[in-house]
């Protein structure tokens, strides 16, 4: 799959973007974080396991989630971006605001991580479009109140492709390049179990999109139901090999609760990469 994204480095392996939710109700760690210095000192902590981004958000987006005003959010993400990009980081904002991510890229985040892939808020591809930073645009048939029941399919490979395309064509037309694009298929979002494990069984086809890939399935419910309904931190080892898997299949990046694991399993796959396709 190919690799190159505007303004990111060109790494010989998959990436680790490793995850700081500034919310009190994300449903992998929410509340954990909630309060600007916890949330700093675990960006700090995912640095120095390896992460090569850190998305910052301050909107929950599981099922069932309520919207969260951009100055809510930005009162809780804003501090947490500036103090991690002042430290060095690479900072993603995860959001579908275009004034948060306009006020996120002032505080020094370099990437804009948009789960609605554009369908949001309008605004947002304008705005990344002339700032000219990387744009994750993310698989997404609506809101977290109703995205479950948009979660139908006859063939769920198919139509996350076309509507991907869609959606590059539509934030391209909006004035953004190609080069700034990594698409997503959105785990989770609008989708149920069995529609997860297919997207990963067929991630290579996503490169018909001429896109890199990111994943993210880390501590995602359908782990949960393949392993007897484990509580979501318990999910992490899971979440390390399908990293592994994903990286094998050609993944440019996985976004990752709990970095020191995947950020090995890249490793791993780069070093067996190596001696396979010299
Ligand atoms: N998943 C969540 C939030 N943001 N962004 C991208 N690009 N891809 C994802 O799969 C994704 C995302 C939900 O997980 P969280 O609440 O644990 O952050």
């Amino acid at each position: 799959m190919t690799t190159r994204v505007r303004g990111l480095p060109d790494l010989p392996r998959c990436l680790v973007m490793g995850v700081v939710n500034v919310t009190p109700d994300s449903f992998s760690d929410g509340g954990a974080f909630a309060d600007a210095d916890s949330a700093i000192k675990h960006g700090r902590e995912l640095l120095a396991a390896g992460a090569d981004l850190l998305d910052i958000g301050g909107e929950s987006t599981r099922p069932g989630a309520e919207r969260v005003d951009a100055d809510e959010e930005w009162r809780r993400v804003g501090p947490v971006i500036a103090e991690l990009a002042a430290l060095g980081a690479r900072v993603s904002i995860d959001t579908m605001h275009a004034v948060t991510a306009e006020r996120a890229l002032a505080a020094g985040a370099v990437m804009v991580n948009d789960v609605s892939g554009g369908r949001a808020d309008p605004d947002l591809p304008r705005l990344v479009a002339s700032a000219g930073v990387p744009y994750v645009v993310m698989h997404w048939r609506g809101h977290s109140t109703e995205m479950q029941s948009k979660a139908s399919y006859d063939d769920v490979v198919a139509e996350v492709i076309g509507e991907l395309r869609r959606s590059v064509d539509d934030v391209c037309a909006a004035g953004v390049a190609e080069d700034q694009i990594v698409v997503d298929p959105g785990l989770g979002f609008a989708k149920h179990g069995p529609h997860n494990w297919e997207l990963l069984a067929r991630l290579p086809e996503l490169s018909v999109l001429g896109r890199p890939v990111l994943v993210g399935a880390s501590r995602k419910s359908f782990l949960g139901a393949l392993l007897d309904e484990r509580p979501v931190t318990g999910r992490d080892d899971a979440t390390t090999a399908i990293t592994a898997l994903a990286a094998a299949a050609g993944a440019w990046g996985v976004r990752v609760h709990d970095v020191r694991g995947s950020a090995d399993a890249v490793r791993v796959v780069a070093a067996i990469r190596a001696v396979s396709q010299p």
